[in-house]
């Protein structure tokens, strides 16, 4: 009885389940970089020379742990171009019984898995996939009757079933959520710790080179590319983070600095998501700051929020709601996405930030990612099938199960309320009191009509107004709209005419 494990390149773990399931003696390892997985959107340069990378460091990890290993590099002769022809081809030349899998990140990945066995005539086994804390049925179980999805609530069942920061039944410290601590504006004088970074070895330079002969025609630069890409040096990421950063995590996690793309975050997404680092480990080293007394609790459980609350949560109610979760659009939205996504120029100087340092890094923060980019991509009600691609496309932590609910749900509102309990939707001032943006632009953000004015302010009320029947009834949005209510008719109507003609000029690919 001979087995065929097949690793998909983000399991790269030593205690993914699919490997616990064969003998390492006599059955074998696949694992293949191939042109569907890298094409399917054209993903950023450095996330393909990221996961190529890790992918040939974990096959060498493999072959030092005796592993039978068939690994297929991008340019071989051999390759098949997707993964349903490689483990074809495999199976045809070795006399395979089974086929073990860990369950795929991806639906449309995970579809065509389920495929393999009708075609190929071979059992195939999908095993859990031990990347999350909880099991599907955990969360399956917990949404089933709820017409609302509360990540909070889910959050505090974690924390109970799974024990971090607890004092007995109670939160640590009292409370579940420290986040009214969490929201400081960031000083004119902050002094950011530099992000750890690594000089590519022999086997990096040869994927950067690939990527930049292969994947020429993606988005995104591949020059100073300093990831780590084997599983050592991901927790030298960790451990610098827990050391360097994680004290002022919770302090500024939503402050932007002009050219501080890193900020307190711990840059710890692309390495959790690909198997590299457990989730467990990452929770644990910074729940042990706290116990030590090297970070407070604000920061600790701002940050075991992140992983065991949002990550978790968002992973379940993808699989909760796939396939029908895709084809929402509940505010209608169907604006094409605008080149400046793509770094083409623009006077809004939050977005060319952002986008640049997207273009740059394949990475931004998660308040660059909201209420920055999300927030244009809701006020300027654009194609949520066209920003969701550009989200999967753009960061090297993207795969659609956390990708698809932060962009669908929280961004753009798509679902009207299953993920969040309003629109995040802001004005200038928001941008203003987060971030030193605003004082590098050459709209003011200020004004609210007019030229000069910034166009999240205008784009903001516009937004509100084009949407008064649907969102006027929800409770949260009350307070403002009795607001719009009491506002002058005339400013109403210049910003109005000031948001068709921003949407205007937008639509021709103008500078806006
Ligand atoms: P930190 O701020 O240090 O947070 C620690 C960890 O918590 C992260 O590494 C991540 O594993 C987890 N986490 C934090 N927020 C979220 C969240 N909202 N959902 C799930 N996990 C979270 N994250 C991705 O991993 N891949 C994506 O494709 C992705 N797309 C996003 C799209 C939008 C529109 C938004 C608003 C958020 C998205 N996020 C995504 C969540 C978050 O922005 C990133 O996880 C984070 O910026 C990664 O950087 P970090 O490791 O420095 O995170
Ligand atoms: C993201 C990615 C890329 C760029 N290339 C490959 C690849 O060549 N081979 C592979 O097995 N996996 C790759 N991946 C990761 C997959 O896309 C990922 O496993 C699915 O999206 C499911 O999450
Ligand atoms: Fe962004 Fe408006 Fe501030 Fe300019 S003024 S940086 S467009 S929020």
């Amino acid at each position: 009885m001979t087995k065929l494990c097949v690793i998909l390149g983000d399991q790269l773990s030593l205690n993914t389940e699919s490997l616990q399931q064969i003998d390492k003696s006599q059955d074998y390892v696949l694992m293949a970089e191939v042109k569907s997985e890298a094409t399917y959107v054209k993903h950023h340069k450095k996330k393909v020379a990221f996961v190529f990378s890790a992918m040939r460091h974990f096959a060498q990890e493999l072959k030092e742990n005796d592993y039978r290993i068939d690994y297929t590099a991008y340019s071989d002769s051999n390759n098949k171009g997707s993964l349903f022809e490689q483990v074809k081809a495999f199976c045809e030349q070795h006399p395979i019984d089974e086929i073990v899998i860990a369950h795929a990140g991806e639906y449309r990945l995970q579809q065509d898995i389920d495929s393999w066995q009708g075609k190929l005539n071979i059992e195939v086994t999908v095993c859990r996939d031990n990347r999350f804390v909880a099991e599907q049925s955990f969360f399956d179980e917990w949404a089933n009757g709820r017409k609302q999805l509360r990540m909070e609530y889910f959050y505090r069942e974690m924390r109970r079933n799974h024990n971090y920061l607890m004092e007995g039944k109670e939160p640590a410290g009292g409370k579940w959520n420290y986040d009214s601590q969490n929201r400081e504006k960031p000083p004119k004088d902050l002094d950011v710790p530099e992000p750890t970074k690594f000089t590519p070895d022999d086997i990096t330079n040869e994927v950067l080179e690939l990527v930049a002969k292969e994947f020429d025609d993606h988005f995104g630069d591949l020059n100073d590319f300093h990831y780590a890409v084997n599983r050592t040096q991901a927790l030298k990421v960790l451990d610098e983070f827990i050391e360097q950063r994680l004290e002022h995590f919770g302090q500024y996690q939503d402050a932007m600095i002009q050219d501080e793309p890193w900020m307190y975050h711990s840059h710890i997404s692309f390495y959790i998501n690909v198997g590299m680092l457990s989730a467990q480990e990452c929770m644990d080293a910074a729940e042990q700051a706290y116990v030590s007394g090297q970070a407070p609790l604000n920061s600790v459980e701002g940050f075991i929020r992140q992983i065991l609350g949002w990550r978790e949560y968002v992973k379940g109610f993808y699989w909760h709601l796939m396939p029908d979760y895709k084809e929402k659009n509940y505010l209608n939205a169907t604006r094409d996405l605008p080149e400046l996504f793509w770094g083409s120029d623009t006077k809004m100087n939050c977005l060319k930030q952002c986008v640049k340092e997207t273009k740059e890094n394949a990475y931004a923060h998660h308040i660059q990612r909201l209420m920055i980019l999300g927030n244009f991509a809701l006020l300027a009600g654009l194609d949520p099938e066209q920003v969701n691609e550009w989200y999967l496309i753009v960061y090297a932590d993207a795969y659609e199960w956390v990708e698809l609910p932060n962009v669908s749900g929280m961004i753009l509102f798509t679902d009207g309320g299953l993920l969040a309990s309003k629109p995040y939707a802001a004005s200038g001032s928001y941008i203003n009191k987060m971030s030193n943006y605003c004082q590098h632009c050459e709209y003011s953000v200020k004004e609210k009509t007019g030229h000069q004015a910034c166009p999240f302010n205008y784009l903001y009320w516009d937004f509100l107004i084009r949407h008064r029947d649907t969102l006027q009834k929800n409770p949260r949005m009350g307070m403002i709209y009795r607001t719009l209510e009491k506002m002058d008719g005339k400013k109403i109507d210049h910003m109005l005419d000031d948001a068709a003609s921003f949407f205007e000029r937008l639509s021709k690919n103008e500078e806006v």
